[in-house]
């Protein structure tokens, strides 16, 4: 159960960047039944330097202990493999995920990845985003389901597809950036870009969070990489999309823009 194995016949990566320290960090709400299923998809991968951080907002059902028992299956040489940070309540995937990455960067990981509890997210093509960035130096790399061979659940109901598309091309065409997935959710991030970031000021309580940290990435002069990812629909549990946050994704572009655009102007003043 520790050793990592090569599921699905992995091309592996050289052994010098499979050592790489690589964090995923994964928040939780009420995911007990993904969450095994899950963590052991990353945990099996044949990646030396890979740790799981599990982000977990006190859940009624559980998710919490059941993340500390796994934790205690995954040890590798150095010690344990996965962590569990608690948090008290339900505060937002975007406050999770910050508090996360900090505390993954804050630990030493040179790249962290953020990915979904619920299995929407390919943990198979957690060594192509770590590889591309080793690769080619960029410091962020986007699972994306809108490059040429990226694409959707088929168990999405067409106006489902149209609307995730159309939040996408809006996100970007108020904040003028090219990167075609920027709402994506399953994302690396160098340490260096999460320190330019700075996620102790990120705005977002929600699912903008995808966006700020791009923008933000884009801003400090990061480039961003898109590899193409299978998204899946969630096998198990509930979404926790609400009025809310998708109130607050709307709302987060203008309020990015016209904060950019103030800086600027502060800067040539
Ligand atoms: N810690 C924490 N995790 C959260 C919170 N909200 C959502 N999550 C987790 O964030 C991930 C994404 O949430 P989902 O409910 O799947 O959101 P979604 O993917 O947009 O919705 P679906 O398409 O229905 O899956 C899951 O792993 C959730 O458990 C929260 O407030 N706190
Ligand atoms: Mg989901």
């Amino acid at each position: 159960m520790s050793a990592p194995s090569n599921p699905a016949g992995l091309t592996p990566l050289p052994a010098e960047w499979s050592r790489t320290a690589t964090t995923v960090v994964m928040p939780t709400y009420n995911e007990a039944d993904s969450l095994p299923v899950t963590a052991e998809a990353v945990m099996a991968l044949p990646l030396d330097g890979l740790r799981l951080l599990v982000v977990d907002d006190n859940s009624p059902d559980g998710t919490g202990k059941i993340a500390e028992d796994l934790a205690e299956r995954y040890q590798g040489p150095q010690g344990p493999r996965m962590s569990v940070l608690h948090r008290t309540a339900k505060d937002g995937l975007g406050r999770a995920y910050a508090a996360g990455m900090a505390r993954a960067a804050d630990d030493g990981a040179a790249y962290v990845i953020q990915m979904d509890a619920d299995g929407s997210h390919p943990a198979a093509k957690i060594p192509e985003l770590l590889g591309v960035a080793l690769a080619t130096g960029a410091d962020v790399v986007v699972g994306s389901r809108y490059v040429p061979g990226g694409s959707l659940s088929d168990a999405w109901a067409a106006h489902r597809k149209l609307l995730s598309r159309w939040a996408n091309a809006y996100a970007s065409t108020v904040l003028g950036t090219r990167v075609r997935d920027i709402t994506g959710g399953f994302n690396l991030w160098s340490a260096a870009a999460l320190r330019a970031i700075d996620l102790d000021t990120v705005d977002s309580a929600g699912y903008s969070f995808q966006v700020e940290m791009k923008y933000r990435a884009l801003r400090a002069g990061h480039t961003v990489m898109e590899v193409p990812i299978h998204f899946e629909d969630r096998a198990a549990g509930e979404s926790k999309m609400n009025l809310a946050v998708q109130l607050e994704s709307v709302a987060m572009p203008w309020r990015l823009r016209t904060r950019a655009a103030r800086a600027s102007g502060d800067r040539t003043r």
